[in-house]
């Protein structure tokens, strides 16, 4: 059986760009060696005094987990040392990095990342993962990286992706050619070709949000959930319930069984849970090229500008006609 790694995928695909340098090649090369070792720790999180939280707290305010900044340090050294980025943004750290290093200066990309979403997971063994978007610098070469490297549309992005620390380990990415899933073939170490184009299925019957919180949602959401409820044989209906509270594993879940993924905003949070930059704009580009939609319930998520790094929105992700209906709803009923 031949296979494919994510290396000679990503070099033969590097040949469809005319005048490719590489460097956006060597970048998703780093990020897959990151995740490995993050794989790698994550695989022995029951074996070692690494289960519980560090006692710091991160920008959000949330405990950080040990998992956490291990995962942040991996990622920020694999793109620093790769020297493919002028700087990082990440969800653990308040402010971006700009790195003061010669080939750092003069490198094409900035990246934010997750390093491990659904961290409140780990300790009960449940799927968590990496999510990276990849943007062009703004600033000009051989300067540090500023705020406005790190402040671009999710329309802007070069590629995007996830890895999912599951029953295997996957990392899906898109270059906007396309969203292509290699799963990690832990026997020789290497992403392999397993899910080429993705896309959302052509029938989705599963809807995905904290159903605790639905007292404070909007009128339009409250009345999506029930529209999902409801019985309705030619439509599908209802739809089933699926959330693991794992935004990477209930993302993943969805583009291959066909379902969306809701985190609205709610009376107290009325922006959502869900940060922007690093969490909603990377899965927003994937799915649009599995032919998929996200929004915030109004607005195309590609299209939002960032004034924050840290900035959250209510999220909507799924296939175009479910997406479609909720913000149909959104529009009837809140004002
Ligand atoms: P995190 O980045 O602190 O891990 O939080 C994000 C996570 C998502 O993975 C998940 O979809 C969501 O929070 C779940 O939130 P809730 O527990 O409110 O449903
Ligand atoms: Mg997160």
């Amino acid at each position: 059986m031949s296979m494919v790694t994510l290396n000679e995928f990503i070099m033969e695909r590097q040949a469809d760009f005319p005048f490719a340098s590489g460097d956006l090649s060597r970048l998703l090369a780093d990020i897959s060696i990151a995740a490995k070792i993050i794989n790698h720790k994550v695989n022995k999180a029951g074996l070692q005094d690494i289960l519980g939280a560090e006692s710091t707290t991160n920008i959000q305010g949330e405990t950080q987990m040990k998992l956490d900044v291990f995962s942040d340090q991996a990622l920020l050294n694999a793109v620093k040392w790769g020297g493919q980025v002028c700087g990082a943004g990440s969800e653990e750290n308040e402010k971006y990095f700009a790195f003061d290093l010669e080939h750092c200066r003069k490198a094409k990309y900035v990246i934010l990342f997750d390093p491990l979403d659904g961290s409140s997971n780990i300790d009960v063994n449940v799927s968590i993962g990496t999510i990276f978007s990849i943007h062009r610098r703004k600033s000009s070469l051989g300067d540090l990286a500023n705020v406005n490297d790190f402040l671009q549309k999710g329309s802007d992005q070069v590629a995007a992706g996830y890895v999912i620390y599951g029953s295997s380990t996957m990392l899906v990415y898109t270059t906007g050619h396309g969203v292509n899933g290699f799963t990690l073939e832990p026997s020789i170490g290497e992403f392999c070709l397993s899910h080429a184009d993705m896309k959302f299925p052509e029938t989705s019957t599963m809807y995905s949000i904290n159903e605790g919180n639905m007292a404070s949602c909007s009128k339009g959401v409250q009345a999506y959930v029930n529209y999902c409820k409801s019985v309705d044989k030619k439509n599908n209906l209802p739809y089933t319930a699926r959330y693991i509270g794992s935004l990477v594993a209930d993302f993943h879940r969805n583009l291959i069984k066909g379902g969306i993924y809701i985190y609205p905003g709610t009376k107290k949070n009325t922006e959502g849970k869900l940060r922007l930059q690093y969490e909603c704009n990377p899965l927003a580009f994937i799915a649009e090229q599995a032919g998929g939609k996200a929004s915030d319930g109004k607005n195309r998520i590609l299209d939002i500008q960032p004034k924050d790094l840290h900035q959250r929105t209510p999220f909507f992700i799924g296939p175009v006609k479910m997406v479609e209906k909720v913000e149909e709803f959104i529009r009837e009923l809140d004002i």
